[in-house]
């Protein structure tokens, strides 16, 4: 590689990350690997262009190949997703849900967001967000027993606060979310529904989580979760609001757009559309399933008792370590994950009783029900005998000697 010889210090770095990629379980859930010709399209010539503007709409010569990129992007998206209207051109998913925010709502105007314990997003409304900055927001959350949403609770609320907008959709929740029953609940106050499927959006195409469409009437994604893009954000709708999202993400709120990232959204969205994909997302599902009943059966207690998608939630106030010394211990033993809030939590964001698990990134790398039971005890033994610096090193030859049995082929997806 060229980059060897003209920058070896960045060039080092990279190589270090490979090194990491390849003998680490990811098990953060919003991670995934993408396949070379999704790391090729991002690489490419594309990162030159400058293209302002929309297809046939730019503010800058040369875009006749860039337009036709763009335009493959949005079909693509559209026929993925059965909608009338996409935009590929948020740099993130937080982008995308500010875009739709400002299209729509006044400054101030009230919002109800999931509240971030309950497993919201930060730009659902957090107060250190530009969402909860900007507008009112009026969090809900699930309920205490059940860990579950509550949607007749959740009606209740709507009613009092009349919010101009709710925001459903979650970065940790682990059941299905009933996008019906929110979009009923949005109409008994003449509210907008948005649906931010950041991390179930793979599992949704390919019909293993119901779709928004037409219940929410603005859809936000990130392309690089489940459905294994590359990292950028995604805005579909209707139509009838195409106008007014086109000219929020540019020029209210972007500049110029990432062809290269637009051209791997479009190689993207094409591999979505495989069967192997569907394939793929099935394993995904089982996987967590897999892993999450390997936990319990090892004394773990998991939030809502289990899973239905890509993730789980561990709670770890049982095993007396925090889900910040938990997520350091296991990152030392080779298995990446992300300490997590779980609902009312009693700690804060940075210390959390909780860690999140997800299975999209192991799954892409071919492991299956097998390696989940694995995986189960591999972090219930670092858990467990963190005391024992023997056991340690014992987690960490088996992570490696896992990981060298599933080796990171991008050339395979
Ligand atoms: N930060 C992402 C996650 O990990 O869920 C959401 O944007």
């Amino acid at each position: 590689m060229k980059i060897k010889q003209t920058d070896p210090e960045v060039s080092g770095w990279i190589e270090k990350e490979e090194e990491r990629l390849a003998f680490t379980l990811e098990l953060i859930a919003s991670e995934n690997v993408v396949s070379e010709a999704v790391l090729e399209a991002t690489g490419s010539v594309l990162t030159n262009k400058y293209a302002e503007g929309y297809p046939g709409k730019r503010y800058y010569g040369g875009c006749k190949f860039v337009d036709e990129i763009e335009r493959l992007a949005v079909e693509r998206a559209k026929e993925l997703f059965k909608v009338d209207y996409a935009n590929v051109q948020p740099h993130s998913g937080t982008q995308a849900n500010m875009a739709v925010l400002l299209s729509i709502l006044k400054i101030g105007d009230r919002i109800m967001g999931m509240s971030l314990d309950s497993g919201g997003h930060l730009s659902h409304g957090a107060s250190v967000s530009f969402s909860g900055c900007l507008f009112e927001n009026h969090p809900y959350t699930v309920n205490r027993k059940t860990e579950l949403l509550d949607y007749d609770e959740i009606a209740r609320q709507v009613k009092q606060v009349k919010p101009g907008m709710i925001i459903c959709g979650a970065s940790s929740y682990p059941r299905v979310i009933d996008f019906a029953a929110f979009r009923k609940i949005a109409d008994s106050v003449n509210a907008y529904l948005m649906a931010d499927i950041a991390h179930i959006a793979g599992l949704v195409v390919v019909g293993l989580h119901p779709s928004p469409v037409g219940f929410a009437h603005f859809i936000t994604s990130t392309t690089h979760k489940t459905l294994r893009g590359p990292r950028g954000g995604l805005i579909l709708a209707g139509k009838e609001h195409g106008h007014l999202l086109n000219r929020m993400i540019f020029p209210g709120i972007q500049g110029g757009p990432l062809m290269h990232v637009i051209a791997a959204k479009a190689v993207a969205f094409k591999e979505a559309q495989r069967p192997e994909f569907r394939d793929y997302q099935v394993q995904v599902v089982k996987n967590s399933r897999c892993l999450a009943e390997g936990l319990e059966k090892r004394g773990f207690r998991l939030v809502t008792g289990g899973t239905d998608n890509h993730l789980l939630l561990v709670d770890l106030s049982h095993q007396n370590i925090t889900g910040a010394e938990a997520e350091k211990l296991l990152e030392s033993t080779g298995i990446s994950t992300n300490k997590n809030m779980i609902p009312f939590d009693p700690l804060d964001a940075i210390r959390t009783s909780g860690l999140r698990l997800g299975t999209p990134a192991i799954t892409s790398r071919g492991m299956k029900e097998g390696q989940m039971e694995t995986i189960a005890g591999l972090i219930s033994d670092a858990i467990i005998f963190r005391a024992d610096p023997a056991k340690i090193s014992d987690v960490k030859k088996r992570v490696k000697n896992l990981c060298r049995k599933f080796p990171l082929n991008s050339r395979k997806l």
